[in-house]
């Protein structure tokens, strides 16, 4: 059996687009590997499951309408124009009977393809959809109201102005790396993984922060490991050690940062036998790091999604990002770099907000609302259920498995059982899809033209085999609504327009990529370091940071007009061992869900036998000590049980978690996955309420759980 034919191409599986080589036999692609010495070919594990993922037999190839009662997951097939039209003339009647604002879409993680983000999404939130603003709707919400936007712009915007992508470890030039609530091996690409692997070798400490031994923290030097959400305290014990014994930087803290003071009197409470009894991490332990942090010249700093699920996530991750700048670590040479965004190669024009009317959720999260211009979506059941703050009948969903996302999935089948018109946008059946009225089918990267922006270089993203069925580039379809709508002008209407547009400021350069299959290097900027000395970082020039006070705000200015602390107060899981002791009798675990798994991504691909034999059943990972407690083997079928709700996992028995903590997979509870996973959605057990006041995330990673073996 010869193969017929190989090339270079992108890695079609996620947005992540790693260079790979496919092989393809009579136009179907038969296999994908990492493209040899091109500085972006780290394929993960999913990466070589292209073929069974594109031409999984779950893919929807065909628009669908549907005929049963909603929710019951009957549909009929229909032609791309019934579908269109039918959803754009239920748009309209909604918005003559209700208003504009009754209509809100959500996009999720399978729609941060790159040209999708410059064209069709909002420049503030960059993963929400912008269609219904023209429409005059400001419901305009992403996975961002439960996603990165707590440490990605929250946190840093309000401490200093800058956002959390534009923070990059300087690690060439640095000694110690701290990881804290990440774990870079599972980045979508997990390029910055490999880096950190080869300056290891030359020397580079690790230290992993995390409730979990990961894979980062089994190869790092250290591993600290803490009690689940309280990283806030294990900050500001740190701070305070630092400030007791003066390890900070006078310099800095002087000239550049606001509400020093203030902190070091609210940090004196944090000695480090108090934050030993609160984050689990021994004082002896809190003393050393703190000391190695204020001490070495330079650290360096990777964190993501680990912090962001508590009670007081954005402040946590705020005395983070302050004990980091107060060491003398932030924009210095093997510290945190501030890598100012570069700016994408489209200039698109921003729709304005529809005036008069806010989207749900900007009065309970102000500040969220202010920095991402979004509707918060976590609001959306009670707009649906109760019409507050008005009535929401109409949802569009691109890209997003909200049902297996969002805390209590029975809250969310209830408002869309009550919706009047919602359209799903996937390239397989999701739960959310099942209440839709049209149902959509996207291709996959495999399936379109594009292109591809890495830091310092650009790659085309060419077809490697055509849409699956009827399928179609999810731009288009977008597109195509848009100009039913009346303002397909405002979106590029194919893909060769979409390739004119994004480099019409550099046409040659196009030409080039048509040349170059590895992609070209863009001229990089020399690094300059310090650059809040040198009136780099605001638009006036001036020197200091992006706030209002021009100074890095401790005490943040952001934070106050809305009427949240202006300091990083913690606080410590509401439902958790400390505040919850009678809880905590009857569920004495605490509960943490949702670490990555290389074999799945969030809901994606547990359809999929290659990758679901990898990790066949959902786990709950469970101590060793906790596992005898209760009569528990390796690989038994237990049920994990809170307040709300209980589902059944399988035990991993390890010491990769403490004793009297758990860690639970997210992404079951899909129709077309495996039995074991679809009946596993880890969010029957979270809380809907129970959130983070300020940025509105739930308290995904710091609850509490019984287990018990199943009968
Ligand atoms: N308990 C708990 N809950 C969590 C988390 C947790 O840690 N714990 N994590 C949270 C996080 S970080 C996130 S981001 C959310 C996940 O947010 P979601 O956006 O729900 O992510 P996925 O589950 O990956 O769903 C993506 C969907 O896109 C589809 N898709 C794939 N490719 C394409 C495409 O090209 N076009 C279109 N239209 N669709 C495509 C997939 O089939 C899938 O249904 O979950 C959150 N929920
Ligand atoms: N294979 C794969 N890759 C993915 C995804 C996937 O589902 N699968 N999801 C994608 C998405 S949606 C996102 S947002 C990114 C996220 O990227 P990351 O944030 O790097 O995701 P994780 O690998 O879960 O790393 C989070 C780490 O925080 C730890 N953690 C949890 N709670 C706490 C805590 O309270 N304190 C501390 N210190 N640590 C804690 C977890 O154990 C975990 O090791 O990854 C993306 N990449
Ligand atoms: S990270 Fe994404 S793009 Fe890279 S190999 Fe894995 S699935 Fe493919
Ligand atoms: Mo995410």
């Amino acid at each position: 059996m010869g193969i017929t034919e190989k090339r270079p191409a992108i890695c079609g599986v996620c947005p992540g687009g790693c260079a790979v080589e496919v092989a393809l036999k009579d136009e179907r692609l038969v296999d994908v590997q990492p493209l040899k010495g091109s500085p972006f070919g780290n394929l993960c594990i999913r990466g070589k499951h292209g073929p069974e993922i594109v031409y999984s037999k779950d893919r929807l190839r065909t628009p669908l309408i549907r005929v049963g009662e909603r929710g019951e997951g009957k549909f009929r097939e229909a032609g791309w124009d019934e579908a269109l039209d039918y959803t754009v003339r239920k748009m309209q009647e909604i918005k003559k009977k209700y208003g504009p604002q009754a209509l809100i879409s959500h996009s999720g993680r399978g729609a941060f393809e790159q040209s999708m983000l410059d064209f069709c999404n909002s420049k503030t939130d960059t993963i929400a959809s912008k269609l219904l603003l023209p429409f005059g709707s400001p419901n305009i919400a992403s996975c961002g109201s439960l996603c990165f936007v707590s440490f990605g712009l929250l946190a840093p915007i309000a401490t200093f102005g800058i956002p959390g992508t534009a923070l990059e470890p300087d690690l060439k030039n640095s000694k110690l790396m701290v990881v804290w609530g990440s774990n870079p091996i599972t980045d979508s690409p997990p390029f910055l993984f490999n880096r950190i692997v080869n300056y290891r070798r030359n020397g580079l400490r690790i230290i992993a922060i995390d409730h979990m031994r990961t894979d980062i923290a089994q190869r790092a030097d250290q591993w600290v490991a803490v009690r689940s959400g309280t990283d806030g305290a294990l900050a500001l014990g740190m701070i305070n050690l630092i400030i007791q014994e003066k390890l900070y930087d006078e310099d800095f803290v002087r000239n550049w940062t606001v509400g020093f003071d203030e902190l070091s009197n609210y940090v004196r409470e944090f000695t480090p036998e108090v934050v030993e009894k609160i984050t689990r991490v021994p004082a002896k332990t809190v003393m050393d790091l703190a000391r190695e942090i204020a001490t070495t010249k330079n650290v360096c700093l990777r964190t993501y999604t680990g912090l962001e699920y508590t009670n007081s996530g954005v402040q946590n991750i705020r005395a983070v990002y302050i004990l980091f700048a107060i060491t003398g670590n932030l924009d210095v040479p093997g510290g945190l770099f501030i890598n100012m965004p570069s700016g994408s190669t489209v200039e698109q024009e921003e729709f304005p907000l529809p005036d008069g009317v806010l989207p749900i959720g900007a009065r309970e999260y102000p500040l969220f609302y202010e920095l991402t211009r979004c509707a918060h979506y976590m609001e959306l059941p009670n707009a649906v259920l109760k019409g507050d703050p008005y009535p929401v009948k109409s949802l569009l969903i691109n890209g997003s498995s909200t049902i297996t996302s969002y805390p209590q999935p029975e809250i969310w089948e209830e408002a869309y059982r009550n919706l009047e018109f919602m359209l799903v946008i996937d390239i397989i059946m999701t739960r959310d899809a099942i209440f839709a009225d049209v149902v959509l089918p996207s291709a996959t990267y495999y399936e379109i033209n594009s292109y591809q922006r890495y830091q310092g270089y650009l790659r085309l993203r060419k077809r490697v085999i055509e849409p699956i069925g009827k399928s179609r580039n999810g731009i288009l379809i977008m597109a195509d609504l848009a100009k039913r709508l009346g303002y397909g002008h405002l979106y590029p209407q194919s893909e060769e327009e979409l390739l004119t547009q994004a480099f019409a400021g550099n046409p040659q350069l196009l030409e080039s990529l048509k040349n170059s299959p590895d992609g070209v290097k863009l001229a990089a900027p020399e690094r300059q370091y310090k650059k809040y000395a040198t009136g780099l970082l605001r638009k006036d020039g001036r020197p200091g940071f992006p706030t209002t006070s021009g100074k890095l705000e401790i005490t943040s200015n952001l934070l106050a007009k809305h009427g949240y602390d202006e300091l990083p107060i913690y606080i410590d899981p509401l439902e958790g061992p400390l505040q919850n002791p009678e809880l905590a009798m009857n569920y004495p675990l605490v509960m943490n869900t949702g670490a990555r798994i290389q074999s799945t991504f969030r809901s994606q691909h547990l359809n999929v036998p290659s990758l679901v034999k990898l990790q066949d059943k959902p786990q709950v990972l469970i101590n060793s000590a906790d596992a005898r407690d209760r009569g528990i083997k390796d690989g038994d079928k237990v049920m994990v049980i809170t307040k709300r709700g209980k589902v059944a996992f399988f035990a991993n028995v390890t010491d990769k978690v403490l004793t009297g903590q758990v860690e639970i997979n997210m992404g079951g509870g899909n129709p077309a996955q495996f039995e074991a996973w679809r009946e596993a959605n880890v969010n029957v057990l979270t809380d809907f309420a129970n959130r983070d006041r300020i940025s509105g995330f739930p308290v995904f990673k710091a609850l509490l759980c019984q287990i018990k073996l199943a009968e």
